[in-house]
């Protein structure tokens, strides 16, 4: 069996005005749908980060994947798919998916899901089912909320309802908790912070954990916003809120800064865990990390870690240092949310409900035949059908992607959204507080 097709579908996706400390979300995001189809006449699909950078890193790989038999993951791999060690990898600057430096990682992974994809079609098994066996049968995921501007996403005439309304304030964000959990049944919370004025954000998890109880688990991720010092303070004032399976996200930016807040927060007797996706990027970045103490939870991430058996092959590297792993989101749709749910389903140490942007999405929007996944009690079931275990609407695509190429948007850049609608001299500082 060869590959004997490898065709590339950009695509534009309504979304709100999300907010974090990168700035706001503009009214599209990009996102890649590939398609490969065998000799055989198997089709096997995947989701991409969007825009140009991606595109050209497909463009590119393309060559060796054409021919390429796709049980061959390792050859490929070798070639294309192993993390840079050069240059600057983390995502303090750069959002995730528009480092250059993992271009050719996040562009194996796209490619790696296609084949486990039509590998799966080809022995009849679930994707999870591949790779050693489910260690469950559905993967939990968390409410990711965000502060946001009022609207739903979307310009003029495609502009999109918006489901959550304007969200900037403490008790704002508890009615955009109750309404998610209400949807989609979460039980673990993650707050997008890094927005407002840290006492805010203290407030917001505050209410939080008073509306919802200790049982569900909170975290909040500012995205490098806060210095040491905020960190620790913020550290100590939710010392309570973060334990009993929370953690404290990307508090300030570096391996070095993430070390001293560990440090700071032990001293006070504070041993609340410092996830994160910023810092800790790809395999490499994970024993110094242990080794400075700097993250004891690592954001996986299929996307730009290199795919499912990436994802994987981090969460036994975690469990035999003692760390914990969980995994990071950015917009998505259908494709993505199965690659996540099967990375999740493969990995056992995975043990935090992960991150998904999904509930941001709207149906008119999805690429999935039959429509949108669907969520049981905040977890996506793994199908019993083989491969991802889901197939493209392929009419959809071709509206997307039209759309995609009537836009001008060709990179995700928060910052340029903010000085357009928010502040004209908005720049990302760090730290911010
Ligand atoms: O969607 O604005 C966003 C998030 O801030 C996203 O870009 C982050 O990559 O969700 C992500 C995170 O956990 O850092
Ligand atoms: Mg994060």
């Amino acid at each position: 069996m060869r590959i004997s097709s490898f065709s590339i579908h950009p695509v534009a996706v309504a979304d709100p005005p999300l907010r974090s400390s990168y700035g706001r979300h503009a009214p599209y995001a990009l996102r890649t749908i590939l398609v490969l189809t065998t000799t055989d006449g198997i089709t096997g699909i995947s989701e991409a980060h969007g825009g140009d950078g991606s595109l050209a890193a497909l463009e590119a790989v393309r060559p060796l994947v054409e021919g390429m038999d796709p049980f061959h993951l390792h050859a490929l791999w070798e070639k294309w798919g192993k993390p840079s060690t050069q240059g600057d990898r983390s995502q303090t600057w750069l959002v995730p998916g528009e480092n250059p430096h993992d271009a050719r990682t996040r562009a194996f992974a796209a490619v790696e899901a296609a084949c486990l994809d039509i590998i799966g079609k080809a022995v009849n098994q679930p994707v999870c089912d591949l790779l050693g066996g489910r260690a469950r049968d559905a993967a939990p995921f968390s409410a990711y909320l965000f502060y946001k501007h009022g609207g739903g996403g979307g310009l003029g005439p495609d502009a999109r309802d918006d489901e959550y309304g304007e969200c900037l304030t403490p008790e704002s964000m508890v009615r955009q908790c109750r309404q998610m959990i209400a949807t989609y049944g979460f039980r673990e919370i993650k707050l997008k912070g890094g927005v407002l004025e840290p006492a805010l954000e203290i407030e917001t998890i505050r209410l939080l954990r008073d509306a919802f109880g200790s049982t569900f688990p909170l975290r909040i991720d500012p995205n490098c916003a806060w210095s040491v010092e905020t960190s620790v303070h913020v550290g100590i004032a939710l010392q309570e809120e973060l334990s009993g399976g929370g953690y404290l996200e990307d508090p300030t930016s570096s391996m070095e800064g993430m070390a001293q807040v560990r440090r700071q927060l032990l001293a006070q007797g504070i041993d609340t865990p410092l996830a994160s996706n910023v810092a800790v990027t790809g395999l490499n970045d994970v024993v110094p990390a242990w080794g400075e103490d700097a993250v004891q939870v690592v954001l996986s991430d299929p996307h730009y870690w290199g795919g499912i058996r990436a994802v994987q092959r981090l969460s036994f590297l975690c469990e035999a240092l003692g760390m914990g792993v969980s995994m990071h989101s950015n917009n998505h749709l259908g494709v993505s949310m199965m690659i996540m749910a099967h990375a999740c389903a493969a990995s056992p140490a995975m043990r935090f409900a992960c991150d998904t942007h999904y509930p941001w999405q709207s149906a008119q929007d999805e690429v999935l035949a039959g429509g949108r996944v669907k969520f049981v009690d905040g977890a996506v079931v793994i199908p019993a059908k083989p491969g991802l275990g889901v197939d493209l609407d392929m009419d959809q695509v071709a509206r997307l992607e039209e759309r995609y190429h009537q836009l001008p948007y060709r990179k995700r850049d928060d910052a340029e959204e903010m000085r357009r609608h928010v502040d004209p001299s908005w720049q990302r500082v760090l730290p911010r507080w």
